[in-house]
């Protein structure tokens, strides 16, 4: 087949090919879930033309999941501003003037309204995110109770509240936790140049603490931050190279908040945001994969193609953490008319 193709596609597919046995056209093991994905196999995928990614994506998807099924999330911030950590990315942080105001981690009743309603509206799962760098055995035994009070609600519990220990991590699995949110958020070699008040091996860690623990690991990463293609390929590699893959991959594009320092940056290429959740996607069969922020500034037929390229998952209602998202009709209305539902749990 690759014969009768035109010089430049059949290149870039005889380069895939010839990476590995157990690569992109793996004839025996198609949608093999692997673990050793390396730099160079994951750099070929991006380079692959875009209809052959697509198509690729795509069909992995369809070896592991229903292609019209959602999964719906829906966040919430219980504990807003005030961070220590520098992200360049983040209107939580204390040390930018980006007029996110500190405020307590919320009551337990407020978190639990909060909850219903996502659930009234829609959404399988309901993730707190708290703006700590790690927090304290006294605010875990606190989230702890939340968590506890949305199961009881039938909602899946996903929770992103920093560095943990093994400890924390135990706890909550304890009380129900589903899901912890910790992202890697780009390569090992640019995540120095996005972040310096903690390190990439301190991330690892966490995620470690979260897998021992039994609880299921959600990470991901931020396109669009000034890294190049290379970070992009390096950090997908990172994580379809975890002993286990994240059952859940939030790919974000920037959300790029006034007073940030990657505020005013350049306009990320939404094409190349489309290749990095299929990339993902192939890389990381059996995950399911968010197209996560940045979908308020997305068009819709951009989504549209993330959704062909494999994602199946949004975050779902009107705000991120901190941050503007589509309506809820606005979403309801563009996946009822892409014919996608809600996953079934
Ligand atoms: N403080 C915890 C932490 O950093 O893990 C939990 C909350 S933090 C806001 C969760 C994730 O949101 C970050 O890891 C980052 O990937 C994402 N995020 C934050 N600000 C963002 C932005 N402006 N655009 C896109 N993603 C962002
Ligand atoms: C993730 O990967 N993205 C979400 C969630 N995990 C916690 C957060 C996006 C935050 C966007 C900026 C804001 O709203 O503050
Ligand atoms: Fe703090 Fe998390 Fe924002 Fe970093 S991403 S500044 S750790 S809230």
């Amino acid at each position: 087949m690759v014969n009768g193709l035109v010089p430049s596609l059949r290149e870039a597919m005889v380069s895939v090919m010839t990476l590995g046995e157990s690569t992109l056209h793996s004839p025996g093991n198609p949608g093999l879930v692997r673990n050793d994905w390396t730099r160079a196999e994951v750099r070929a995928l991006f380079a692959l033309p875009f209809p052959e990614l697509m198509f690729e994506a795509a069909r992995i998807h369809r070896m592991h999941f229903d292609p019209a099924e959602v999964q719906i999330s829906t966040l919430l911030s219980i504990k807003t501003g005030g961070c220590p950590e520098d992200c360049a990315y983040c209107p939580q942080a204390a040390r930018y003037d980006t007029g996110v105001k500190a405020e307590k981690l919320m009551a337990l009743g407020a978190v639990l309204d909060e909850a219903r309603a996502a659930k009234a509206s829609g959404a399988s799962r309901f993730c707190m995110g708290a703006a700590w760098r790690s927090p304290k055995d006294r605010d875990v035994e606190n989230v702890c109770e939340m968590v506890e009070g949305v199961k009881a609600l039938g909602l899946e519990t996903c929770a992103t509240l920093g560095m943990l220990t093994p400890a924390q991590a135990a706890r909550l699995k304890q009380s129900g936790l589903d899901y912890y949110n910790h992202n890697l958020d780009t390569s090992p070699e640019f995540y120095g140049e996005i972040v310096t008040t903690r390190t990439y091996q301190d991330r690892l860690d966490t995620l470690d603490a979260v897998r021992e623990a039994g609880i299921n690991v959600c990470c991901g990463g931020i396109v669009g931050m000034g890294e190049g293609a290379e970070d992009r390929a390096g950090m997908i590699a990172t994580l379809a190279s975890l002993p286990v893959h994240p059952e859940s991959v939030p790919i974000n594009m920037l959300v790029q908040v006034e007073g940030t320092p990657l505020a005013g940056g350049e306009k990320f290429e939404p094409l190349e945001f489309v290749r990095t959740i299929a990339v993902a996607r192939i890389c990381m069969p059996k995950s399911v994969v968010r197209l996560s922020a940045g979908r308020e500034d997305m068009s819709e037929e951009t989504q549209a193609l993330c959704f062909l390229a494999g994602a199946n998952s949004i975050f779902y209602g009107p705000k991120l953490l901190t941050t503007p998202n589509p309506g809820r009709d606005r979403d309801m209305a563009l996946l009822d008319r892409l014919g996608l539902r809600p996953m079934e749990r």
